[in-house]
């Protein structure tokens, strides 16, 4: 029984359900307590929304009317705009990207890890690495990667589900964030760490493939669970490309390690796409030079307008 006067609460879009949107709400019943209890609603949108062309997505936050605690079902009446949006996963008032990236099965690659980094970056998000699966290689190895990632300009945490000293501190970071996605390819446990941090979750996972050490699509939907006192932790389906879509010229900006060089000293000339210009500042030495210049190319040749015959 609803004894709420206005009946209209503010809430956070948790997840998509084929035409439905699941709202979370923090609940208070008036005439009975004053504690808040949190509850999910399966919602629609009032029509006006669509004529407004607004798309709701996971992490948008809404206003709900209409609701029946009953059934839990409301309608969605308002959108708040975003304060950060990303595309792929797409969740809106992202915080923080957590890239999550195996040592092995599946096989690190440089060009993949770069490409969820870039995604992050082009959202003006700052993105954290989590190396994931660390019981699978040597110390020495992991003090690579480690130093890699520091070059790149990136912090990471190097995890395993077998060690709990750094999932302690992972819960310390995600419990002081708003909201963090777990993003990265398929199979690198992304779900296995979420069931890992919240006891009170337990979503399916499955071994990566043995023939081709990748993994094998089991998280389908975004979605978003509570870690600590308000603090939200996004489970995201795996992917193994993702598009970087930015003009040519603000390539290089999305490379911390090539920014910290252009903050330091210019390029002769101010449309400087760091190829081969004189008096270029950027050292070709990088380690990601090799997979910005190809990237840059590919860019180039998309933006090129399409010519008949
Ligand atoms: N050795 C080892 N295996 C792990 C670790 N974490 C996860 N795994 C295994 O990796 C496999 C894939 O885990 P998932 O959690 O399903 O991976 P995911 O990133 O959610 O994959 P998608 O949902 O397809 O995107 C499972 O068999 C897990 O048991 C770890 O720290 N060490
Ligand atoms: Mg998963
Ligand atoms: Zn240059």
């Amino acid at each position: 029984m609803n004894k709420n006067k206005s009946n209209k609460f503010k809430g956070i879009v948790v997840a998509l359900k084929a035409n439905f949107l699941i709202v979370e709400i923090d609940y208070k019943d008036d005439f009975l307590d004053q504690s808040y209890e949190k509850i999910r609603l399966l919602c629609t949108r009032r029509s006006k929304l669509d004529y407004q062309g607004l798309f709701i997505d996971v992490g948008d936050m809404v206003c709900v009317e209409s609701i029946d605690y009953k059934n839990k079902k409301a309608v969605i009446s308002e959108v708040e705009p975003r304060k950060s949006f990303l595309k792929r996963p797409a969740v809106a008032n992202v915080t923080l990207v957590a890239i999550c990236i195996s040592v092995d099965e599946p096989l690190f690659d440089m060009e993949q890890t770069s490409r969820f980094l870039l995604t992050a970056e082009c959202a003006n998000i700052k993105p954290l690495i989590i190396l994931t699966k660390t019981d699978l290689i040597k110390k020495n190895d992991l003090i690579l990667y480690i130093n890699k990632f520091k070059s790149w300009g990136y912090d990471c945490i190097p995890i395993s589900i077998q060690n709990s000293q750094a999932i302690d501190s992972l819960i310390e970071r995600f419990r002081k964030t708003k909201l963090t996605v777990l993003a990265g390819p398929s199979g690198v446990g992304k779900t296995t760490l979420i069931n890992h941090l919240i006891p009170t979750v337990s979503l399916p996972t499955s071994s990566v493939s043995k023939k081709l050490k990748r993994g094998i699509h089991t998280t389908r939907h975004v979605e978003l669970f509570a870690i600590g006192n308000g603090s939200l932790l996004a489970d995201t389906p795996g992917f193994n490309r993702p598009e970087i879509i930015c003009e040519p010229s603000d390539f290089a900006y999305l490379f911390p390690e090539f920014q910290a060089q252009l903050s330091r000293s210019q390029c002769k000339f101010r449309d400087c796409l760091h190829r081969d210009e004189p008096g270029c500042v950027i050292n070709k030495d990088l380690e990601r030079y090799s997979f910005y210049r190809e990237s840059l190319e590919e860019m180039i040749n998309s933006h090129l307008p399409y010519q008949e015959g």
